[in-house]
């Protein structure tokens, strides 16, 4: 059985539903349907409203001029993010309220209030401004999960430079693709993050990457430990490099803030597709800001008192949206924790939990897993009973993990949100309304009022009932508006399959309660522990290795990260297969792309099977990795090469 047949099957099985609890939608945002009818009565109105709770330098004339596939929300309003999330919580009593409450993977801690930020990235604006970048100008960003990652995206915001934030795991190499793509002219890093506990030399990382990124005038450094503490052996390229705390300790706390169109970029955020070059995903101010706002404030329910901790890195789009912009633009309280969630123990999440009295806490079913994994003792060792809202994100959560996060974690007394969005939908898109929607373990429920999702087939029909591709059938604000300096990738990979309507790359299913139930990516996308990659982007590595003549990679079901890579290598002529030589390869995609892309096995084979007309049929090399049965192989050039395969696969298993 495929993966997504087996997973079919359990969804089917799953019967059990959860009722809001009564205490919480006593006080909940959202307590009745009234949204939902708002909204598909009159959806451009409903979005208006929302938009109306940002903060305008201007309004906007008209709310959506859609020209498919080219959206734009909110035309001819101006408005300013880094003022939304900061300068108006300066003027509505929250300016000495904490905005960050920060936690490093060693254990130091930092608090800033809403005043301490804006000030720090007012200081920071006026850094980059002398440092030469103007409106229009890209930003790259390669930094751990530090204060100061926020107040570089707030800065360039502030001054209206597009971000353009690359994961610290990424390597160097995927680091100078990324500056390269966007043509950024400043770099924002640090000497260091802590990861494990070890050391990640971000800095030398990004002096790998400086070699060959002609566009870069500028490197700004954060000193991770401080003024005085910084990582021994960095060096510093005088006239190019520069230590943060040295430009911020001669800037000004005041910068005015650049008036934004609606429609003006606010970042650039890479991310892996079909083809062996990642995507740089454009979000607009405007639009996206309203987005992640309204759905922050009705999906997590936040209030004033609530503590709110979204453990994403920020460089990923669920940072982007779930840690910046959306809670600090309703002016929350925001945890942000540096390291890894067993260290130096397995209960390190619930220790942060229980110190800050978290109340609202948003995660992937991948850690979900782990700590599952790990056993309900490290939460039982805290008490958790701040917590009145979870969510989920980044892939399909089994049942089992859903029910476990809700017993152990949530107490059985927590609504929990399982949340379907993408980079490109930039905030979250079907999801329960914690105080509405009637739950059942491992479906997303409904799309968020003002959105508009369908299940189609391939030739466009509305399966209400059954399985289908799933399309965002109008547009949204949030939506990506093209994908940077490749508007033709745009219009082919979301708008070519059925024209004005969006196609997100995933295959769910409904039920006869509308519900949508996710099942995971139909095209040569993986997602390996909640992380996008690229099978095209792993093969060109794997390719580029001396031993290498020819890669194909798939998923396999893996029990923690719900994918894992397999890779099926031919070596050239004349290469012999030394022992190790799979550890090297592994090695080769690790350094190439980053650790997140290594991949778990590396079988060498002689052949690939093929249809006549050359094509890899990833089909059966999936049922190969997966250990299953072979499908269908009437197509296949030499059926001999995948029962050769097959065996050989199964032989290394064991
Ligand atoms: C936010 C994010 C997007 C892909 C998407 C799906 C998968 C995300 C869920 C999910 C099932 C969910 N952005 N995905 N959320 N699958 N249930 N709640 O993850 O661009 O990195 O990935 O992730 O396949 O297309 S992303």
């Amino acid at each position: 059985m495929s993966q997504t047949a087996e997973r079919i099957e359990t969804l089917l099985k799953e019967r059990r539903t959860y009722q809001p609890p009564a205490a919480f939608k006593r006080t909940a945002h959202v307590r009745s349907k009234k949204p939902y009818q708002e909204a598909s009565r009159d959806r451009l109105k409903f979005w208006a409203a929302r938009a109306k709770e940002l903060e305008w330098f201007k309004p906007w004339k008209k709310v959506l001029e859609w020209n498919p596939p080219h959206a734009k929300w909110f035309v001819g309003g101006k408005l300013n993010a880094s003022v939304n999330c900061l300068d108006r919580h300066l003027k509505n009593g929250r300016r000495n309220k904490v905005a960050l409450i920060w936690e490093g993977e060693p254990g130091d801690r930092r608090t800033l209030s809403y005043w301490d930020l804006h000030r720090e990235v007012c200081r920071f604006a006026n850094v980059l401004r002398d440092l030469g970048v103007k409106k229009g100008d890209r930003v790259a960003i390669y930094m751990p999960m530090i204060p100061e990652v926020v107040v570089a995206m707030l800065a360039c915001a502030r001054i209206g430079a597009p971000h353009s934030v690359v994961f610290g795991g990424f390597s160097a190499e995927s680091l100078k693709d990324r500056i390269n793509d966007a043509e950024a002219t400043v770099l924002i890093t640090a000497d260091k993050g802590y990861r494990r506990g070890q050391v990640v030399p971000l800095k030398r990382n990004a002096d790998e990457a400086l070699k060959e990124t002609p566009t870069i005038r500028h490197v700004v450094v954060v000193a991770r430990d401080g003024k005085g503490s910084e990582a021994a052996g960095i060096e510093m390229q005088p006239g190019r490099d520069h230590w943060y705390h040295e430009l911020m300790s001669r800037a000004s706390p005041d910068a005015k803030p650049a008036v934004m169109d609606a429609e003006d970029l606010l970042f650039i955020l890479y991310t892996s597709g079909t083809t062996g070059k990642p995507k740089g995903i454009v979000h607009t101010t405007g639009g996206y800001l309203t987005h992640v706002t309204a759905t922050t404030k009705w999906v997590f329910d936040l209030k004033d008192d609530d503590v709110f901790w979204c453990t994403a890195d920020v460089g990923w789009v669920t940072g982007h949206s779930y840690i910046v912009y959306g809670p600090l633009s309703l002016g929350a309280t925001v945890v942000m924790y540096e390291g890894a969630p067993d260290w130096p123990d397995k209960d390190r999440f619930w220790e942060i939990v229980e110190r800050y009295g978290v109340t609202v806490f948003y995660t992937a079913p991948t850690a979900i897993r782990a700590f599952m994994k790990w056993g309900p003792e490290y939460p039982a060792r805290h008490d958790l009973s701040s917590l009145r809202l979870l969510g989920t994100v980044g892939e399909p959560i089994n049942p089992e993990a859903w029910i476990w996060y809700h017993q152990h974690i949530g107490g059985k007394r927590c609504p929990i949100v399982d949340t379907w969005w993408q980079t490109e939908t930039g905030g979250i898109m079907i999801t329960p309304l914690p105080g509405v929607t009637r739950t059942k373990p491992g479906s997303a429920t409904l799309p968020f009022p003002g959105i508009e999702a369908a299940l189609l087939d391939g030739d466009g029909n509305e399966i209400k009932v059954g399985g289908g591709f799933l399309a965002i059938t109008s547009p949204w604000p949030g939506m990506l508006r093209t994908i940077y300096k490749d508007d033709q990738r745009y219009r082919d990979t979301y708008w070519g399959r059925w024209p004005g309507k969006y196609f997100t790359g995933d295959g769910a299913k409904r039920d006869r309660d509308g519900y949508f139930w996710i099942l995971g990516r139909v095209d040569d996308v993986l997602n390996v522990a909640g992380h996008r990659i690229g099978t095209m982007e792993v093969e060109s590595a794997l390719v580029s290795h001396p031993a290498v003549a020819e890669a194909a990679v798939v998923g396999k079901p893996h029990e923690l990260k719900g994918q894992a890579l397999v890779a099926f290598v031919i070596l050239r002529a004349g290469v012999s297969n030394r022992p190790e030589l799979a550890d090297e390869l592994k090695q080769h995609v690790a350094t190439k792309i980053g650790a997140i892309a290594r991949p778990d096995d590396i079988i060498f084979t002689a052949d690939l099977p093929k249809t006549r007309s050359g094509k890899i049929m990833r089909r059966l090399l999936k049922d190969i990795a997966a250990g299953r049965a072979l499908g269908d192989v009437t197509t296949l050039a030499d059926p001999a090469v995948v029962q050769a395969l097959k065996e050989k696969y199964e032989e290394q298993e064991s």
